[in-house]
Order: structure tokens, then C-alpha cells, then sequence
């Protein structure tokens, strides 16, 4: 078993603890909006370690969207990376945990399908993707 090392941000790690800590019933909205969250479990590429991210719960049926957004950062975040390399992953939803496979999103329709999805779900999303040059990856998690 790989060990899992929580994340350098404090309020990204304390959020993980109390979701987790509490079986999926506490910690589960981003901060004050009330607005659901899901982690995503999966292997850092380079420590091969377990890494627990927090992101915005987007589903699509009974696919999950994942949008790299990092705050609108001009860089990807690091489990951006981690998600090309090893796409396995788990999906904790609530007191739910799901096996997942995810890929990037490339074709432009769907891009668009998705991307609307998105912010409907999670509004700041697109100043997001104002604040910044990168075009922000979406990711799709699929059932294993
Ligand atoms: N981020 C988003 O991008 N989208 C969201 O929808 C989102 C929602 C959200 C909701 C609640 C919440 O608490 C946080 C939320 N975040 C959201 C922030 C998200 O959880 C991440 O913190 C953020 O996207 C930054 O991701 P990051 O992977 O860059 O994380 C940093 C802070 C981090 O933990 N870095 C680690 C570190 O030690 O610096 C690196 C972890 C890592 O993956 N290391 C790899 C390894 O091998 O272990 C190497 C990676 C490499 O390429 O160097």
C-alpha cells in the first residue's frame, strides 16, 4: 500500500481530513457556498504516493467532470499531471466511493457539452477561465 502524503494547502488538507474523517458526512460543500464537493483519489506521478484532491462535484449521468481550474492559476495543477499518467482513479462522493477511469476531454463539441455543465454547476468557473491564457482541461471520470 502506497502512503498517502495530504496536500502543501492547509485548507485543501483540512478538508480532506473532515470529509473523510466524518465518512462523507461532514466537509462536503466548498466552504461557506454550500456547494457539493468530491475527492479524487488517485497516484502522484513522480513520489508514486496517494494524493486526495478536493474538486466541484460536476456530473454528467453517471460520469463525473472534473475541471482543472486551479482559481484560474496560469499553470495546470499538479494532479492534472498525475491524471495523465495514471488515470485510475477513486471518486469519493459523499459516504460513496467509486473506481474511475478518467480522460481528457479534446473534441471541441464536447468541450462545449461539458464546459456548460460546468459552470451551471460552478458559476466562477468562468472567470476561471478569464483570469487566465491556458485553456482550462476538463477531465471525464467513467465507472471502471
Ligand atoms: N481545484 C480545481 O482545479 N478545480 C476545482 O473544481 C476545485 C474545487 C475545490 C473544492 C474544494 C477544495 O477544498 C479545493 C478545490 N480545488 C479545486 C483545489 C484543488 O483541491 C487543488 O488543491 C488545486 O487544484 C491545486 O492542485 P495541486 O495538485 O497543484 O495541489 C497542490 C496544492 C498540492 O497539493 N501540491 C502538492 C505539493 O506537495 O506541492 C503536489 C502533489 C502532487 O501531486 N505531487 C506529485 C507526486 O508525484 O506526488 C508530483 C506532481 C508534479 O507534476 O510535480
Amino acid at each position: 500500500m502506497s502512503k498517502y502524503i495530504p496536500s502543501t494547502s492547509k485548507w485543501v488538507a483540512d478538508q480532506v481530513e473532515r470529509y473523510e474523517g466524518s465518512g462523507g458526512t461532514e466537509g462536503t460543500t466548498l466552504r461557506e457556498t454550500g456547494l457539493p464537493v468530491i475527492i479524487v483519489i488517485n497516484r502522484g506521478h513522480k513520489t508514486g504516493a496517494i494524493r486526495k484532491t478536493p474538486l466541484m462535484r460536476v456530473v454528467d449521468g453517471e460520469n463525473y467532470i472534473l475541471i482543472a481550474s486551479q482559481g484560474g492559476a496560469p499553470q495546470h495543477p499538479k494532479w492534472y499531471h498525475n491524471l495523465k499518467a495514471d488515470p485510475n482513479v477513486e471518486i469519493r462522493d459523499k459516504t460513496e466511493v467509486h473506481a474511475m477511469r478518467v480522460h481528457e476531454v479534446v473534441d471541441a463539441d464536447e468541450r462545449r457539452r461539458l464546459w456548460a455543465i460546468a459552470v451551471k454547476a460552478f458559476p466562477p468557473y468562468r472567470d476561471y477561465q478569464e483570469k487566465t491564457e491556458r485553456v482550462i482541461p476538463i477531465f471525464v471520470a467513467e465507472p471502471r
